[in-house]
C-alpha cells in the first residue's frame, strides 16, 4: 500500500514537471513551433500548415511572413511587381508562394497585401537570431 502511494506520488510529480515545462515554452501563434525556432512568430506556419517553415530565399523569414522579395526591409510596389510577374507566370518565383501550395495565387496575394497595407512592413517577425542574413543558418 505504501509503495503504491509512493508510485502514485511519483507519477503525479512527473506529470506536474511536464506540465510546468510545457508552460514555459512560448509559441505565440500556436503553430507547434516554439518562437525561438519559428521563422514567423505571429503567423501559423508549423507542421499542420502546408508551408511548414518554408523559407525559399533562406533569409530566416518564412514565406508565410516574407513579402519583401527584394530584401530591402519593406514591402513596396517593387515587391508587387515581383509578385505580379509570378502571378501571371511571366517570371515564376517560389518566394511569392506564401501558403506553400506550390503556386502563386490570390491567397498568396492576401499575405502580400497585409504587409503592404501595414505601412509597407518588412518581413517577419522571425524568432531566428540569424533572420535577415542570407543564408540564415540557425
Ligand atoms: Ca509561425
Ligand atoms: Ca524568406
Ligand atoms: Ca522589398
Ligand atoms: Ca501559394
Amino acid at each position: 500500500m505504501k509503495l503504491k502511494l509512493i508510485l502514485l506520488a511519483s507519477v503525479f510529480a512527473l506529470g506536474f514537471a511536464f506540465t510546468a515545462n510545457a508552460g514555459s515554452v512560448v509559441d505565440s501563434d500556436s503553430d507547434l513551433v516554439p518562437d525561438a525556432y519559428d521563422n514567423c512568430t505571429n503567423i501559423a506556419n508549423g507542421p499542420n500548415d502546408s508551408d511548414n517553415q518554408s523559407d525559399t530565399n533562406l533569409d530566416g523569414y518564412g514565406n508565410a511572413c516574407d513579402p519583401d522579395y527584394d530584401n530591402n526591409g519593406a514591402t513596396t510596389t517593387t515587391d508587387f511587381t515581383v509578385f505580379l510577374d509570378a502571378f501571371t507566370g511571366a517570371s515564376p518565383n517560389t518566394d511569392t508562394d506564401h501558403d506553400g501550395n506550390g503556386a502563386t495565387t490570390t491567397t498568396d496575394f492576401t499575405t502580400f497585401l497585409n504587409f503592404f497595407q501595414n505601412g509597407n512592413a518588412g518581413a517577419g517577425p522571425s524568432g531566428l537570431a540569424c533572420a535577415g542574413s542570407i543564408p540564415c543558418i540557425p
